[in-house]
């Protein structure tokens, strides 16, 4: 049987059910591991928010890689950890959602961090989804073989029968290398998305984590955490042009102060890099990006609020 794509010559080929190597493949791991740098460099475009600060994505996003002979749907997940508050039961069910749809789990590992406790909750939930799991260690280019091997000892002791392999996750070979890994172990099938299909997410969203993400890039400490961006509006203004309003909500009116920085320096340094990434995303489109600050005390506690912003799905 061919492995790539088109089979019926009697049908043309645009209305023809394409096939090749497909399913859906879980990105799972610990806050930090490289998930969300993967997912971007394999889909060769900045969707999602990537930061050096843990528990960067807070909802799961769905990717589409396509090639010559394969179709892979990667689902990227929060990073897993204990839950405090509301907001972290929100994470964990997307973590539970995104291994219950995947055809293989993908465990990110990230060796410069010794093996802890969450990487114990990582463990335990691919050992018990009875799906092929791949360990990755990533970041090859800023560990020691010690390290590796440490993680590699913790992760199989608990996930025996699984197959491993090292990852530098912002290098786009490196992340092929993987790619051509997770393709023989889909099955042949036939695709379920547009081949020009890059995800399913809707701008505004990508917009809010691009938002987020310079957000968390700008401002230290806790504070990035206790923010959420929401996208209201996007206004078409004239062709690729857009005017798009989006809204900051803080957790204490003593972060304001912070958010705007001296004179406004913050808040208009947080926009125009903002501002930056959404043209980008946007294909180079004018983007005029309005922010505005709102209080809501404790909103990560609040579990009727996270559903409302869509953070609680
Ligand atoms: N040196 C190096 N840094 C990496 C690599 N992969 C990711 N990073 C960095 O690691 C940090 C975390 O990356 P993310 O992609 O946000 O990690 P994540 O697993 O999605 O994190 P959460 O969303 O918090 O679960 C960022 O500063 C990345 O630039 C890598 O292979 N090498
Ligand atoms: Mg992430």
């Amino acid at each position: 049987m061919p492995e790539s794509p088109v089979t019926n010559p009697a049908i043309p080929p645009a209305v023809q059910p394409q096939k090749g190597h497909t399913g859906y493949v879980a990105l799972l791991g610990r806050p930090n591991t490289g998930k969300s740098t993967f997912l971007n460099t394999v889909l060769g475009c900045h969707l999602a928010a990537v930061s050096a600060k843990p528990q960067t994505t807070r909802k799961s996003m769905l990717g589409i890689y396509n090639d010559a002979d394969s179709q892979i749907i990667f689902l990227d997940a929060p990073g897993v950890h204990p839950y405090r508050i509301a907001l972290d039961e929100a994470m964990s069910e997307a973590v539970s959602k995104v291994t219950t749809d995947a055809d293989i789990i993908v465990c990110l590992i990230d060796p410069t961090r010794a093996p802890g406790q969450e990487d114990g909750m990582v463990a335990e939930i691919a050992s018990a989804c009875a799906k092929p799991v791949l360990l990755v260690l990533n970041k090859t280019d800023v560990s020691t073989p010690a390290q590796r091997q440490a993680s590699l000892d913790f992760y199989q002791q608990r996930l025996q029968n699984a197959e491993t392999y090292l990852m530098t996750a912002s290098d786009a070979a490196s992340a092929q290398g993987l790619i051509d890994r997770i393709k023989a172990l889909l099955p042949i099938d036939i695709y379920l998305y547009d081949r020009e299909e890059v995800t399913t997410a809707y701008e505004r969203d990508i917009a809010a984590e691009l938002i987020r993400e310079t957000i968390l890039e700008k401002l230290h400490d806790e504070i990035p955490h206790c923010i959420a961006v929401t996208v209201d509006s996007w206004k078409t203004m004239a062709e690729n042009d857009f005017l798009v309003r989006a809204t900051l909500i803080l957790e204490r009116e003593a972060h304001k102060g912070i958010v705007i920085g001296r004179g406004g320096a913050m808040i208009k340094a947080i926009r125009r890099v903002s501002q930056q990434k959404i043209s980008e995303l946007c294909q180079g489109a004018n983007i005029t990006l309005e922010l505005t600050i709102k209080v809501i005390p404790n909103w990560r506690k609040h579990k009727q609020f996270l559903k409302d912003i869509r953070l609680w799905e």
